[in-house]
């Protein structure tokens, strides 16, 4: 008997319910033209979204219309997670996922997401745009993605319900939603919070009901996920700046003639500018936003944060790669 639970029930409706226009046969690619399927959790219009278009008009142009790019946004193909694994089998094309889900299956993303590492977006930038970015998105090579580009995703601060955290002692005793990256449990755990991994699409209505206190984000996916009606006080700690990335499945890109892997690595890179403009328009939106919404943002004490993340970096950064992975960022 095969037991199919919630979730994977969910994927394979999920994929059911989508067009038949894979799979992927190059030779068919070069006959009648193929379209290639992306996955977000985000919802149309988000930058990431956008970005992931403006790469598809780009590749479409330029193949004249043989390779098309369709963008399954919302959830549609599932949670991160989900998304990781069929993209890493080819069942998806790309998915466009945090650092955090990737943590546990290529160890060197999880430089990328270390609490207070990166100082600032201009940091972050310099090193994911430079030879430590094309090293790390090597390295998902081995485990079926080819790493086409990071995307920015802001800083990440808590959004709580019952008070505010300016100090890391009032996070004890909440129940702060995670993403599903062992780092990021320790990091909460490390914060003195009771740490609860959950994919993103439980976050709202976990939220609601007080299965969780809190959760932490970026303030537009606060505000694109309506977290902010459920949880009042976000709390600018900006403990991380783990970027995005866009993850073409390994299976697919070799299925493309070496002209048209190079026109989707082009493209992708070229949609990363246009991400980046959207995303500072972004932020300042979100914030009115959620604040019109009755938010009240507060600041928190950052270095008292910041104090209290070295177990995390004595327990994660511990071989010689990620300790000079670690070193190199900071001294970028
Ligand atoms: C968002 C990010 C998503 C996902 C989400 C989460 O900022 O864009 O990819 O990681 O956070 O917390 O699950």
């Amino acid at each position: 008997m095969t037991i199919v639970t919630p979730s994977r029930r969910g994927i394979l409706g999920a994929l059911a319910a989508v067009p038949l226009a894979t799979p992927f046969v190059a030779n068919r690619a070069a006959a009648q033209g193929v379209t290639l399927r992306a996955a977000d959790i985000h919802p149309d219009g988000y930058p990431t979204i956008e970005g992931v278009k403006f790469m598809g008009k780009l590749v479409e142009e330029r193949t004249s219309g043989r390779i098309r790019i369709q963008m399954f946004h919302s959830r549609q193909l599932g949670e991160e997670k989900d998304t990781l694994e069929q993209t890493r089998f080819g069942v998806i094309d790309f998915t466009r996922v945090n650092t955090a889900p990737l943590n546990n299956l290529v160890p060197a993303t999880i430089a990328m997401g270390l609490p207070f590492l990166f100082r600032d977006t201009p940091h972050m930038h310099k090193v994911m745009d430079g030879p430590i970015g094309e090293e790390i998105g090597r390295d998902t090579t081995s485990y079926g993605l080819i790493t086409l580009a990071y995307y920015d995703s802001g800083a990440r601060s808590f959004y709580t319900k019952p008070h505010a955290v300016q100090e890391p002692a009032q996070l004890k005793g909440l129940k702060i939603r995670v993403q599903q990256s062992d780092m990021w449990v320790a990091l909460m755990r490390a914060f003195g919070a009771n740490a609860t991994p959950l994919p993103f699409g439980e976050v709202y209505s976990a939220l609601q009901t007080g299965v969780v206190d809190g959760a932490e984000n970026n303030e537009p996916t606060y505000f694109t996920s309506r977290h902010f009606e459920v949880a009042k006080f976000y709390t600018r700690t900006e403990h991380s700046n783990s970027p995005e990335i866009l993850a073409m499945s390994k299976r697919s890109f070799d299925k493309l003639a070496k002209a048209d892997q190079e026109i989707m690595r082009q493209a992708a890179k070229e949609s990363v500018p246009h991400m980046r403009r959207l995303w500072a328009a972004m932020e300042d939106e979100a914030r009115a936003k959620v604040v019109a919404g009755g938010t009240q943002m507060v600041q928190a004490d950052k270095a008292a944060y910041a104090k209290l993340t070295q177990p995390v970096y004595d327990q994660f950064v511990k071989d010689a790669k990620l300790k000079s992975l670690v070193e190199r960022i900071r001294a970028a």
